[in-house]
């Protein structure tokens, strides 16, 4: 049996009709429908709540309805043997190109700037930046990252990479290791984050390594809130260092209402929506990996638990 589970109902009803339909061979279930847990073999599922694996003891896979595996991996109520697969792109990294192209693009047009001009009445022409000008700095060369870092460079940016392994990519200078991310931080005019929230990542970019960013530059993150100190960024906009900052992710979400820098006027926020998860490309990426389950060979997607991602 197959136990499919999101926090919306609506949306659980969907998967349901879309898996039953692409596999009609396997048994699948939403919680409601699930008497015993014990006959659970899988789970599919985004945000699954506090003690949903609890007694599934048959449990032979957990595939996650999204990229990041952040929370699946600091449950108490999944086995560690319990293998995770999460989606590879699946219409994501489009999404992403698409956030990130719109942010490095309004710095390198100066709209943040004239929105403000704007608000106080300014009429004022600043001189054109073209994009072999802009210095963009991607952290996070994975499915998502990757795609992101080729879409800038082809756009014309100076593009500068980082990762936790070497890459290598046409027209990007790809740097890895804890070394490689003081350069990139160094000489980003714009910081893009879509690194994966992880032992090693959870609050890497804290006040001192924004610091070396350079004046007036701007950071885009939309890979985890943890990542990211939101007061060292709210302190480096306060003295200029920072220019902007476009924020889909935060430690707390949703972002506090009393949380200053939902009012700051250089800062974008948006709702968690770089990029959504896309139900028909996630129903035919899970059932293909379903499908080389009952073949007996191996799923693609398969979380690193030991890296944590
Ligand atoms: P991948 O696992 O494919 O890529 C992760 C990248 O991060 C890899 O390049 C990896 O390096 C790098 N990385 C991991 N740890 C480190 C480290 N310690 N130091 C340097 N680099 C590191 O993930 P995806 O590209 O699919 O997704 C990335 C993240 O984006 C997700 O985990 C999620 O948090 C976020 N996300 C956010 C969304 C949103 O709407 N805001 C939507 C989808 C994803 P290497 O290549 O060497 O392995
Ligand atoms: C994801 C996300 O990781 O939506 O897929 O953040």
């Amino acid at each position: 049996m197959i136990l499919i589970h999101t926090p919306a109902p609506r949306e659980v009803a969907a998967y349901l009709d879309l898996f039953r339909t692409a596999l009609p061979q396997h048994v699948f279930t939403d919680l409601e429908g699930l008497s015993r847990p014990e006959d659970v073999e899988y789970v599919i599922t985004w945000g699954p709540p506090p003690g949903l694996f609890v007694g599934m003891s048959q449990l032979k896979g957990v595939f996650n309805l999204g990229a990041g595996v952040d929370r699946l991996l600091q449950r108490d109520d999944l086995a560690a043997e319990v293998p995770i697969y999460r989606l590879l792109d699946g219409g994501m990294a489009q999404q992403m190109v698409e956030y990130v192209r719109y942010g490095v693009l309004g710095y390198q047009r100066h709209m943040d700037i004239y929105r403000r001009q704007q608000t106080a009445g300014v009429w004022k022409m600043l001189p054109p930046r073209l994009p072999a000008t802009v210095r963009v700095g991607v952290l996070g060369l994975g499915e998502i990252g990757g795609q992101v870092a080729r879409a800038l460079a082809a756009d014309g940016y100076r593009v500068q990479g980082w990762s936790r392994s070497a890459h290598t990519l046409p027209g990007i200078l790809c740097h890895h290791g804890p070394t490689g991310l003081d350069t990139v931080l160094n000489e980003s005019d714009v910081l893009v984050c879509v690194l994966p929230s992880t032992p090693q990542t959870r609050g890497l970019l804290d006040a001192t390594r924004l610091a070396r960013l350079p004046p007036g530059a701007m950071v885009i993150n939309a890979g985890r809130g943890d990542l990211l100190d939101l007061d060292a960024v709210q302190g480096l906009l306060e003295s200029g260092q920072l220019r902007a900052a476009q924020l889909d992710v935060f430690p707390e979400e949703p972002l506090p209402p009393a949380h200053p820098l939902w009012r700051h006027p250089a800062v974008t926020i948006t709702p968690h929506v770089a990029a959504i998860t896309l139900r028909q490309e996630a129903v035919e990426q899970i059932s293909a990996n379903l499908r080389r389950l009952a073949e007996g060979s191996e799923p693609l997607g398969k979380v690193t638990r030991t890296q944590g991602y």
